[in-house]
């Protein structure tokens, strides 16, 4: 069975772009991979994070990840601080990473050409911690948005390097981006991506948003003047987003959609993807209220760490070993 792996930083209330981007490709391809899927929180501390707040999304978050489908009878579900191996992987590739090759990261290169002060080294080489999480499992693939492919690119070069330095010791991962959905725009700005840490609440639906609120979002959802419903991404970057969530979240494909609004206004359409969506995130927040009150959540995380661990240390272990740290045999 081929493996894949994919984590979520707790930052944040979780968005339907997650949902759409990550976490429904987590739940259709638990079946057919040993699965791995971990809560980022040492990525999550590469900015200032409020303690009480990171507590609150972290649970939040494994819940989530319950509601939206994941079965714990299938998938790995841990913590990232529960399996310190990451860490001290994250060390050893950071010592065969490039700065050349983390000024490259377009995450980090619009963080700093917006001006953004105080960017923290952590931020700078969280590419080279993102590969060793990718690394220590041997994962096939990696199940991401569009935004983090160029990562998982980078842990690609690293493995190469490393197994080409010291001999066979990392699988090579493959992103893995969705046909459709892989980036959803904001409701605003829709040539901007909905984001964890968008400012402007209207732009951006949560998983926990109240769902008559939602709802209205999409009713306000930015357009434009064409008043033909196509996908055309370029042209109507608003109508495109609203065919690509509602394709997401009802199955259908967007060219059905498109014919089978020809001829009706934007108006229908919005009032179709607003009533879809306030279905999809009522039953999630019904199940995500259930597993909250069940408190089974620390006794998954206990055995999805244990088992982690326990890869993990033994992936490790190998490392160390090829890097010559082991001096006793
Ligand atoms: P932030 O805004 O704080 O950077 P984020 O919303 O991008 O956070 P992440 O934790 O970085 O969230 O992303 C988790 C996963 O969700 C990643 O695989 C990412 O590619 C995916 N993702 C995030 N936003 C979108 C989006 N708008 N469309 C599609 N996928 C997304
Ligand atoms: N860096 C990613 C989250 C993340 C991840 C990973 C995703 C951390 N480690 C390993 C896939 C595989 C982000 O910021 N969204």
């Amino acid at each position: 069975m081929q493996t894949m792996l994919s984590g979520i930083k707790p930052t944040g209330r979780l968005t339907l772009g997650n949902y759409i981007g990550a976490i429904r490709q987590f739940v259709e391809y638990q079946d057919e991979y040993e699965m791995y899927i971990f809560i980022a929180n040492l990525h999550a501390i590469t900015v200032a994070e409020d303690p009480a707040e990171l507590k609150r999304n972290t649970k939040d978050l494994i819940a989530l990840y319950l509601a939206c489908g994941l079965d714990p009878k299938k998938v790995t579900l841990f913590l990232q601080s529960d399996v310190h191996q990451h860490a001290e992987l994250g060390w050893i590739l950071t010592c065969h990473t490039y700065m050349g090759e983390l000024q490259r990261m377009t995450q980090y290169k619009d963080k700093t050409a917006k001006g953004e002060t105080g960017i923290t080294a952590g931020l700078f080489t969280y590419p080279c911690l993102m590969a060793a999480d990718i690394l220590m499992y041997d994962a096939d693939y990696v199940p991401v948005g569009v935004d983090q492919k160029q990562h998982v690119e980078l842990a690609r070069d690293i493995a190469e390097r490393f197994n080409n330095r010291y001999g066979e010791t990392f699988r090579i991962p493959q992103p893995l981006t969705s046909k459709v959905g892989a980036k959803i725009y904001s409701l605003q700005n829709p040539t901007k991506k909905m984001s964890k840490s968008e400012t402007n609440p209207k732009g951006t639906i949560d998983l926990l948003d109240d769902p008559a609120q939602a709802r209205n979002k999409i009713k306000s959802a930015v357009t434009d003047s064409l008043g033909i419903i196509q996908y055309d991404p370029i042209e109507q970057p608003g109508i495109s987003n609203l065919l690509t969530i509602l394709s997401s979240l009802n199955g259908e494909a967007i060219e059905s959609i498109v014919q089978r609004y020809q001829g009706k206004g934007y108006g229908e359409l919005k009032k179709e993807v607003g009533d879809v969506v306030y279905q999809f995130l009522s039953n999630l927040q019904e199940r995500y209220r259930a597993i909250m009150a069940s408190g089974q959540i620390d006794a998954i995380l206990k055995e999805g760490s244990e088992k982690a661990s326990w890869i993990a240390e033994k992936k490790i272990r190998k490392v160390k070993k090829k890097i010559g740290f082991q001096i006793v045999k």
